[in-house]
């Protein structure tokens, strides 16, 4: 049976998360690259062993041997991930309790999350990603990718990210990705969201 692969719905209003990522990045990042993310994608598989795989199947059984079908795949995922990593709701900004209580235990502090979390966003040279991944149970750590390169495929389960690729934020913050960084950091993640992740 032939899959498609399709662009799941945005989690909030294109409008949401102005003017931090204006609609018009919205429409760029989401309505052309996530979505061609997902034409390539269904082009790629045409015909291949990928088709009666589920999204996660073709990341792990494409990575490190098929390089388009991916990064076309994990692309997908990811985008996927960041939008759900990222609220306009101010109530899901706040880690719980239990939460709370495995940032203090993993980085010492919020305030140390937060400056590591910064840290590997910046820090990634050029395209990728920053994350916020559980290493086992109890122990969180931060780790940061190139290009489409996922913790999917390793033991570490991820929790959160932010997208440093200049689509990004160059519209909204131009080369300024230290700025971006930190107001999602600041304003933006989705604390339900990493708690759904880790459980
Ligand atoms: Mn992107």
């Amino acid at each position: 049976m032939s899959q498609v692969f399709t662009l799941p719905a945005l989690p909030y209003a294109d409008s949401a998360l102005a003017p931090v990522i204006s609609a018009q990045t919205i429409g760029f990042h989401y309505g052309k690259h996530h979505q061609a993310y997902v034409t390539n994608l269904n082009n790629l598989v045409k015909g291949k062993e990928y088709e009666s795989m589920n999204l996660e199947q073709v990341i792990k059984a494409s990575f490190g041997k098929d390089a388009p079908v991916f990064n076309n795949s994990a692309q997908v995922w990811n985008h996927t991930f960041y939008w759900n990593s990222l609220t306009p709701n101010k109530d899901l900004t706040k880690p719980s309790a239990k939460m709370a209580a495995l940032i203090e235990k993993s980085f010492g502090s919020y305030e140390n999350f937060k400056k590591e979390f910064h840290a590997a966003a910046v820090g990634q040279f050029g395209s990728g990603w920053a994350w916020l991944v559980a290493e086992g149970a109890d122990k969180l750590k931060i780790v940061k990718t190139p290009n489409a390169e996922t913790p999917l495929t390793g033991s570490d389960k991820a929790l959160l990210t932010i997208d440093v690729w200049e689509h990004a934020y160059y519209l909204d913050f131009q080369n300024r990705r230290p700025d971006y960084v930190t107001t999602l950091i600041e304003q933006m993640l989705n604390w339900e969201f990493a708690e759904k992740n880790l459980a």
